[in-house]
């Protein structure tokens, strides 16, 4: 019997019931534009499937409130580090409403001086640290993979596709200077097999067929990766997956005759000096002949790409962006490099250069927080809108849709693509739309006012409430 009552929650958000669209932006979007929500909290949504305790995902401030009523003995607040004066605006009201404790996990915790405000915080998987938190077992079957989805779909078709979310492995080995990872969860870890088959069983007799792969980088461990291309293949899924550029090249065959339909991809930089700077190891060459192959094949690609390394210049980021515009890239999440708290870079930044801006409401990859060597704030205000609106075009949204309705991912015009729209919109999937509608409906609520992050929103009133010591 666990010793606590416990609730665990995601910040509280303007739309409810779906993770926000972070992919459009700048609110002067494209007349056709590609919209990406989560509707399921992965984080919660593992520990709430292995342990006991209750889950509140994405709850707008009437949820929140409403779970309030009957208090927990522990809330359990799951945050990123832009969310923490939201996290403690809960932390108050869970106070007020009775709330005993106080707990955080996910990256917002690993922020020292966050962390001294909670009764206690988790850094890393979460399972087995808090099963001893509330004296709870957990499954002895080995973990539990919980049944997950995503939404992927335009603003010009009233229904969005829905895709099983799938985590293979945990953790990553690779050291990239900017990237709180690796420290944050420690030694990489596979998921097995049998959880990673019973969830994809779940999703087959849903009538899900495709399948978003969201390891920090999936081809971590090859063989296991392997293993599971054979069971998505066996399951005949199309499936999606984040992984570097260097794992993919490597695989990319084997791969793409057992059903990948597309990567998100970590491009970073097209600049080889800042990839190299950044310790990222891959080469421009390497991105750029892998992209060439995945457009052959009609590959929906999601590249994140980072501005600001400190070689860059506001004449080198246009160049990048320019070249990364002829590529056939569907959706560039671009991002300013930011100093996350506990980084190599963070402390390389903060003596070479100093950092200004310690308001973590900003350390959302989309502010220049630190003092650039040759990039002021408005330049890079100009320069993040400059590739918003190369990159994200109707033309290029266009031939997103094209791929899925058109190729399905494959070399030659296929029917295999409509096919798979029309069962994952409707079909075997219908009464997955049905239990999700809600969130559904609010994933095209952000699809249509697109992101506005919290410094913008509700809570910009109290951006200022929390910030980082000075450095
Ligand atoms: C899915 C995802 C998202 C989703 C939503 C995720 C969500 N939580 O709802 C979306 C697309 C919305 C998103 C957005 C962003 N993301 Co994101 N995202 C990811 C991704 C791909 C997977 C995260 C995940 O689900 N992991 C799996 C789950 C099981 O692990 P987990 O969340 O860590 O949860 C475990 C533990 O942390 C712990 N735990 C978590 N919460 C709690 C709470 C308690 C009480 C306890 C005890 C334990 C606990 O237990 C869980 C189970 O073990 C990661 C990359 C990666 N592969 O890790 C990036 C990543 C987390 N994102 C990142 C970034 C930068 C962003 C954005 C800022 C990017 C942007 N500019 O748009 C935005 C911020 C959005 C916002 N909310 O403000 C960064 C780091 C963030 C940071 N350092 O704070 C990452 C690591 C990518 C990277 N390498 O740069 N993201
Ligand atoms: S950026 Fe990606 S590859 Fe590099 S350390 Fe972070 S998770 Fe690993």
């Amino acid at each position: 019997m666990p010793r606590h009552k416990l609730l665990l929650a995601s910040p509280v958000q303007p739309i409810g019931g779906c993770s926000p669209n972070v992919y459009g932006w700048d609110k002067r979007p494209a007349h056709v534009r590609i919209a990406m929500s989560f509707l399921s909290h992965p984080g919660l949504a593992f520990l709430g499937a292995n342990l006991p305790c209750d889950v509140l995902e994405y709850p707008d401030a009437c949820a929140f409130a409403e779970s309030l009523r009957d208090p927990p003995e522990v809330l359990g607040i799951s945050f990123y580090i832009n969310e923490t004066s939201i996290a403690l605006r809960m932390m108050d009201d869970a106070r007020r409403a009775g709330v005993k404790e106080v707990w955080a996990g996910n990256y917002g915790a690993y922020t020292p001086e966050v962390a001294a405000r909670f009764d206690r915080t988790f850094t890393g998987w979460g399972e087995r640290q808090l099963a001893s938190a509330i004296g709870a077992e957990l499954p002895v079957s080995g973990l539990v993979h919980p049944e997950m989805y995503g939404a992927i779909g335009t603003n010009v078709f009233p229904r969005m596709m829905l895709s099983g979310l799938l985590f293979t492995s945990r953790g990553c080995p690779w050291t990239c200077s900017f990237c709180q990872t690796p420290q944050f969860y420690g030694k990489p870890q596979e998921i097995s097999l049998e959880a990673i088959d019973r969830v994809l069983w779940t999703y087959k007799s849903r009538g899900v067929r495709g399948i978003n792969i969201l390891d920090e980088n999936f081809g971590t461990f090859r063989g296991h990766a392997d293993e599971v291309v054979d069971l998505l293949h066996r399951y005949r899924f199309r499936w999606i997956a984040l992984t570097r550029v260097d794992t993919l090249l490597k695989s990319f065959d084997r791969w793409a005759s057992k059903g990948l339909f597309g990567a998100h991809l970590g491009v970073e930089s097209l600049n080889q000096s800042s990839l190299s700077g950044a310790g990222k190891r891959i080469q421009q060459n390497d991105s750029v002949k892998l992209l060439h192959s995945m457009s052959r094949h009609h590959m929906f690609v999601q590249a994140f790409y980072i501005l600001g390394f400190e070689q860059d210049t506001t004449s080198s980021i246009r160049a990048d962006v320019d070249m990364l515009a002829t590529l056939d890239v569907d959706l560039v999440q671009v991002q300013v490099l930011t100093p996350y708290p506990q980084t190599r870079e963070r402390e390389t930044i903060a003596r070479q250069f100093g950092i200004h801006d310690q308001e973590l409401t900003h350390y959302n990859s989309r502010h220049l927080v630190w003092n650039h060597p040759n990039i002021s704030l408005t330049e890079m205000r100009e320069l993040q809108r400059y590739a918003n609106t190369k990159l994200a075009s109707s033309r290029r949204a266009l031939r997103t849709l094209a791929k899925f309705a058109v190729f399905g991912g494959q070399p030659q015009v296929s029917t295999r693509g409509l096919s798979l729209v029309a069962a994952t919109v409707g079909g075997k999937a219908s009464a997955l739309h049905r239990r999700y509608s809600a969130s559904l409906a609010s994933a095209r609520s952000w699809s249509r006012v697109g992101w506005y992050s919290y410094e913008e929103g509700a809570s910009a009133a109290s951006a200022a409430e929390f910030a980082l010591r000075p450095q």
